[in-house]
């Protein structure tokens, strides 16, 4: 397993739609394997193969406090939302250092396929409703920070530059 280099926000390779997953072979399981490692390196629930450069529809996600309750999703859809629309906050590996709330639905319906192809559907809610959604909006090359106010967006451009510089 390898960890895999994250990109920050405003990369414009993070504005990339990804593409669907045909093939469920070795390559995808080891995509899936290092990008489960570079989530839980970096504390985050969740990462989607856009933020590692890889322009495919395959997102990881763990909820749990435990950490040890791994979900793949490859070729998500969401099959239904909830009407009520909540506010939460979000973060993003992508834009590290940055949290803020963001409004979504509630609940959604989201059907995928696990890294062996098998299709499953779940209902989620909470953290994992949030994650899911923020991490389907990377695989169409959007990034949380787009939903907040223009001038929020510009000092948090100019920010993440100063922050690359700083680690460059
Ligand atoms: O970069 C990412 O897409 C991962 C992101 C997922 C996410 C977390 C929370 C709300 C929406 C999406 C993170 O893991 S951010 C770091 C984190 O662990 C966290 C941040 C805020 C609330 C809960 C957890
Ligand atoms: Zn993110």
């Amino acid at each position: 397993m390898a960890l895999l280099p994250i990109l920050h926000y405003p990369d414009p390779r993070l504005r990339k739609i990804a593409k669907p997953v045909t093939r469920f072979d070795e390559r995808l399981r080891a995509l899936v394997d290092n990008m489960a490692q570079t989530m839980y390196d970096a504390n985050g629930v969740g990462l989607a193969a856009t933020q590692v450069d890889v322009h495919e529809r395959v997102i990881v996600i763990d909820t749990s406090d435990t950490r040890d309750q791994l979900q793949v999703f490859v070729n998500p859809r969401i099959l239904g939302a909830s009407p009520v629309r909540r506010l939460s906050e979000e973060g993003c590996l992508s834009v590290p250092g940055v949290y803020d709330e963001v409004e979504r639905p509630e609940s959604v319906t989201v059907e995928a396929e696990d890294e062996r192809g098998r299709t499953f559907r779940l209902e989620a809610e909470q953290l994992l409703a949030v994650c899911i959604q923020h991490e389907m909006d990377h695989l169409t090359g959007k990034v949380f920070v787009e939903y907040l106010s223009q001038l929020k967006q510009t000092r948090i451009r100019s920010r993440m530059r100063k922050l690359d510089r700083d680690i460059a």
